[in-house]
């Protein structure tokens, strides 16, 4: 019976870690899209907490990210900065690699993005930033 129990809890235990990566989202009080992107990400299996800020310029700049490169969100996610409505897939491959990057950005709010209305019209250009040189593509979605 013993052995039974332990057999579930070490079955039990890896996932639980994974469904409590935590994740820190910023986002200006009236931000709606930015609040679905925090639902999506709990769909995902993060433990999203949302700070409701109006310094947002403050957050992105701490982040280290560059002009141009601002989500109308910032998750901070294992150190890492994700801006805007960039999928999952693309965050599971930075924490996976853990790149020398300050963080990822999927720019501009492209129709049918996680947490945006409307439908997908081409693959989502990720880019890295905060490494050795200028912002580069990251990952294609
Ligand atoms: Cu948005």
């Amino acid at each position: 019976m013993r052995a039974v129990v332990l057999a579930v809890f070490v079955l039990l235990v890896p996932q639980l870690a994974a469904a409590t990566m935590p994740a820190t989202l910023y986002k200006d009080p009236w931000c709606e899209c930015c609040a679905a992107y925090a639902d999506y990400l709990r769909g995902h299996g993060f433990d999203v907490t949302v700070i409701e800020t109006e310094a947002m310029d403050a957050r992105h700049a701490e982040a280290g990210t560059p002009a141009g490169f601002e989500g109308c969100h910032l998750t901070m996610i294992e150190g890492y900065a994700v801006e805007g409505h960039v999928p999952v897939g693309a965050i599971r491959t930075l924490l996976d690699e853990h790149p020398a990057l300050a963080g990822i950005s999927l720019p501009g709010m492209p129709e049918g993005s996680p947490g945006m209305t409307g439908v997908k019209q081409a693959p989502f250009v990720v880019y890295g930033f905060g490494g050795a040189g200028e912002p580069e593509l990251y990952v294609t979605e």
